[in-house]
């Protein structure tokens, strides 16, 4: 029962939201949810950025090639029906970065998002889109752009339970550049415009809608550092290994070439590895790197 009610308020919450408004939509940035006084009670969304990996570690600065997951935290004093989150990731000079699949992820191409087991939130109902598929969808609408992420409609039927702050999902991705040795670029995290309400939307039980507070972007400075492949901030023999475990296992293509090159003749192979393995036990030069 509740289920189904569920499903149709949140279902019509987002009709409302999307495919009434949308259309017509200015955002002048002063728009205001219609409902938002009829709910003053406190809910919060925050983000921060780890490594991803089996010991999650917060980190400031991001090495090309490195994993990450940004964690989206929630807190609540009432119970959550439905959230429509968008966030961006970005950068004004050069970082590039690309989506990393799930397994267990929810559809076929859209897993780079994984909901936290460990939260409140798990087991989840639903995740989907505005056209009701059981999805995560990326990339979806021309408005949030290649560097933009849409989770689309979560349904919690039971609601989310009240509780503090808690990490409930994370978003994974990978550094791809910049890819010039020494370079330094940013990258940045942040909500996305979402209409009507150019922030985050979540329902009550009752369809109502409101804004959560946001805890606001988070920039960090990426780092290309010629020879460190393994996505960590250091050169070390753990570079060369992977190189060489990645080259045998998997070929050169899946590795950061123009940082892979540290004998500079224009191929990855494992010369390169012997390079590194030379330079780090002090017997060779430098790592090249064009
Ligand atoms: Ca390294
Ligand atoms: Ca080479």
């Amino acid at each position: 029962m509740f289920r189904s009610i569920a499903k149709i308020l949140i279902t019509g919450f987002l009709m409302t939201s999307f495919m009434v408004f949308l259309p017509a939509f200015v955002h002048d940035g002063n728009i205001a949810m219609a409902d938002n006084a009829k709910l003053p009670d406190y809910t919060y969304v925050g983000i921060d950025v780890v490594t991803d990996n089996d010991t999650p570690t917060l980190v400031d600065t991001l090495a090309v090639g490195g994993f990450y997951k940004m964690r989206i935290w929630i807190e609540n004093e009432f119970k959550i029906y439905g959230m429509t989150t968008g966030f961006r990731i970005w950068s004004d000079d050069g970082a590039l970065w690309k989506y990393v699949p799930q397994a267990g992820g929810h559809g076929p191409t859209y897993a780079s998002i994984s909901v936290n087991p460990q939260s409140r939130m798990w087991p989840i109902d639903e995740v989907f889109d505005m056209e009701k598929r059981l999805i995560v969808q990326e990339n979806r609408m021309d408005m949030f752009g290649a560097d933009s992420i849409l989770i689309g409609g979560v349904a919690l039927h039971k609601g989310l339970p009240y509780g503090p702050l808690e990490h409930m999902l994370s978003w994974h991705f990978q550094v791809a550049g910049p890819v010039t040795s020494g370079s330094v670029a940013t990258l940045c995290l942040d909500s996305a415009f979402l209409p009507p309400s150019a922030a985050f939307v979540f329902c009550d039980f009752g369809g109502y809608t409101y804004r959560p507070e946001w805890s606001g972007q988070v920039c960090l400075p990426v780092k290309a550092i010629c020879g460190n492949v393994n996505g960590d901030l250091n050169l070390n023999v753990g570079d060369a290994i992977y190189m060489l475990n990645t080259i045998f296992k998997n070929g050169p293509a899946m590795l950061p070439i123009q940082l892979c090159d540290v004998n500079c003749d224009d191929a990855v192979n494992v010369g390169d590895a012997v390079y590194l393995l030379n330079y780090i036990f002090k017997f060779g030069p430098e790592p090249c790197c064009k």
